[in-house]
């Protein structure tokens, strides 16, 4: 029906626009739905209240209300000053709208009235004779409703659907119904904080005694003002004003009931800005329909704003540790610590052992072995093949067991879909992957080495010149002067430099082992301190994203709700 509504217009002298009102619903809509809430009701006053700023609002829609039998329809006659909707004895009468305006305003209220379903049929208009003839009543159209409270439950189910759509509401009852629960109870109690323009008629006052009727009439006063004091727009909580009434009281006739027709029609003539009316309910509307959103998900009145995140910092920083060290454990920091040691020892072999040593290096490569123990980085690469991601997982789902169940069902299904183990260990193996994704995995390397590895080189050197001196001397037994040593006795030099410089070379390889241990430990703490808060610091980042998620939707919500106690303000 909204589709046939013309296009949102704003009027163009409006002291207060609705638009960022409708702007705060639709932040507070889109907010709930990805919190997984139902917006059907949200969605569709945000539509009315479209296509009813597309209207005139130089008139207003104005209902009458009220249990079956009570009058509504004999006052509309009584307003009307011709019978222009059935009444009768018989229960329930009026089972369809029927509306009634001046004949000024029908052609430009009639897609209005189409819009609120009114059948053309039961559109019926005239001069205003029983409105006194005022012409300013042009700015009213009134309609006649179905009862609340008959058998017939379809006529409370179209009150239902047409009154979101009315811009004020004449509540109608009688002696016997003003307490009605249907009435109070459902109907006010949703009503009343939302209408700017509503008059209460306790018909059928020729019924009551006039002491009677203005004990009843106060009684109704001091509820409705009670009503009245849970809008925020209202804090003095004065509620609408209560008539005594008698719809079939003839004019002119004895009592204070026809009096109270008179002042009903009074009341329709008011001089009264009809544009405020229309937006003051719309906007109330909106202010309630976010205020309903925000209670859905739990952060209504009441609720601290911005509202508390549904995890709080020691369960959360308590999960992800538990889940941070279980990841580490297939991570395995201690075998990365021995590779990174042996991957800085083979570099220095490379560097400081000599020819020798550099032969050694070849060797260790080409046999592959180089590679399965002395490197960190392939080793972490390899992470995933060290085990189970289902410990790391358990920790992050057992921290939002709790908050799942405070929050609405709706969400909880969200949050149960996100959450569920295999999403959880792919985002668990994405934050490693990126954890052990580490610049600089080459080992440290030192100038020392190098000048090891030259004085290595030239000791290398000078033994095989020995060594072949050596041989020679064994083989030619050529002379040579010979030192005496203590307990050996007479020890020919060559074979003293050739003992000297093995010696030599012990001493070399063993201070290069020495600074390269010593390098290699180093590094290989600092690179396990690294995987270690890098998967820490990426754990704590992406495991709990669906509930930071939740979160921020909880509080564009709450943002929301709060912004449009002054964005839906009333004049
Ligand atoms: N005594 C008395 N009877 C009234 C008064 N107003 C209405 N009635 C009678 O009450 C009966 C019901 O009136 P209706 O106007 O049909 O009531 P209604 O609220 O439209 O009822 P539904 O259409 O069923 O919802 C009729 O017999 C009216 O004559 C009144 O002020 N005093
Ligand atoms: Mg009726």
């Amino acid at each position: 029906m909204t589709g046939s509504a013309p296009g949102r217009a704003e009027p163009a002298d409006a002291p207060i626009s609705v638009d960022p009102c409708l702007a705060r619903l639709d932040q507070a809509i889109e907010a709930a739905r990805a919190l997984g809430l139902a917006t059907d009701h949200a969605d569709a006053v945000g539509e009315d209240a479209a296509a009813r700023l597309g209207f005139p609002s130089d008139a207003y829609v104005l209902a009458l209300v009220g249990g079956t039998g009570v009058g509504k329809s004999s006052l509309l006659n009584a307003l009307a000053g011709t019978d222009v909707s059935a009444a009768s004895v018989r229960r329930p009468t009026t089972d369809r709208p029927v509306a009634w305006l001046h004949d000024a305003a029908r052609d430009e209220l009639e897609g209005l009235l189409a819009w609120l379903d009114v059948d053309p049929a039961d559109v019926r208009s005239g001069s205003g004779s029983g409105l006194g003839g005022a012409t300013e009543l042009g700015s009213v159209a009134i309609l006649d409703l179905p009862d609340l409270d008959s058998t017939a439950a379809d006529h409370r189910r179209r009150v239902e659907a047409i009154l979101p759509r009315v811009d004020a509401v004449l509540w109608v009852t009688d002696p016997e119904k003003y307490a009605d629960a249907a009435l109070h109870d459902d109907f006010l109690t949703t009503w009343v904080p939302r209408l700017d323009r509503q008059l209460v008629v306790l018909n059928k006052a020729d019924r009551l005694t006039a002491a009677d009727g203005e004990a009843v009439r106060r009684d109704l006063e001091r509820d409705l003002a009670r009503l009245s004091s849970r809008d925020a727009n209202r804090p003095d909580g004065t509620g609408p004003p209560v008539v005594l009434a008698s719809a079939t009281a003839r004019p002119g006739g004895d009592g204070s009931g026809a009096d109270g027709v008179h002042e009903v029609r009074r009341w329709l003539g008011d001089q009264i800005e009809t544009k405020a009316i229309v937006r003051a309910r719309l906007m109330a509307s909106i202010r309630d329909a976010i205020a309903g959103l925000a209670g859905e998900a739990g952060i209504g009145r009441g609720g601290s704003v911005p509202p508390a995140p549904l995890l709080d910092d020691a369960a959360r920083s308590q999960a992800v540790d538990g889940s941070t060290a279980a990841l580490l454990r297939i991570v395995d920091l201690p075998s990365l610590e021995r590779q990174a040691v042996a991957a800085t020892r083979a570099r220095a072999r490379a560097r400081g052992a000599g020819p020798l040593g550099r032969l050694t290096s070849l060797v260790y490569r080409w046999s592959g072995r180089e590679a399965k123990v002395a490197d960190p980085v392939a080793f972490l690469a390899r992470w995933r093949d060290r085990g189970s991601l289902s410990p790391a997982v358990e920790p992050i789902r057992e921290a939002i067991a709790g908050p799942m169940r405070a929050v609405p069902a709706g969400t909880r299904r969200l949050l149960a879909e996100r959450l569920e183990p295999e999403g959880v260990e792919r985002e668990l193996a994405r934050a490693v992957d990126r954890a052990v994704a580490l610049r600089g995995g080459d080992p440290p390397s030192s100038r020392i080495w190098t000048l090891l590895g030259i004085v290595q080189t030239v000791t290398t050197l000078a033994l095989v010149a020995t060594a072949i001196w050596v041989a020679l001397w064994i083989l030619v037994k050529f002379p040579v002067d010979s030192i005496t040593l203590p307990v050996v006795g007479r020890v020919p030099v060559p074979l003293v430099i050739l003992i000297d410089l093995l010696a030599a070379g012990y001493i070399i390889a063993r201070l290069l082992g020495a600074h390269a241990g010593w390098t290699g430990r180093r590094w290989a703490r600092s690179l396990a301190a690294e995987v270690r808060s890098n998967v820490r610091r990426d754990v704590a980042s992406s495991a709990f994203a669906a509930v930071d998620a939740i979160d921020a939707d909880r509080r564009l919500l709450a943002a929301a709700a709060v912004a449009s106690a002054v964005d839906c303000r009333r004049e």
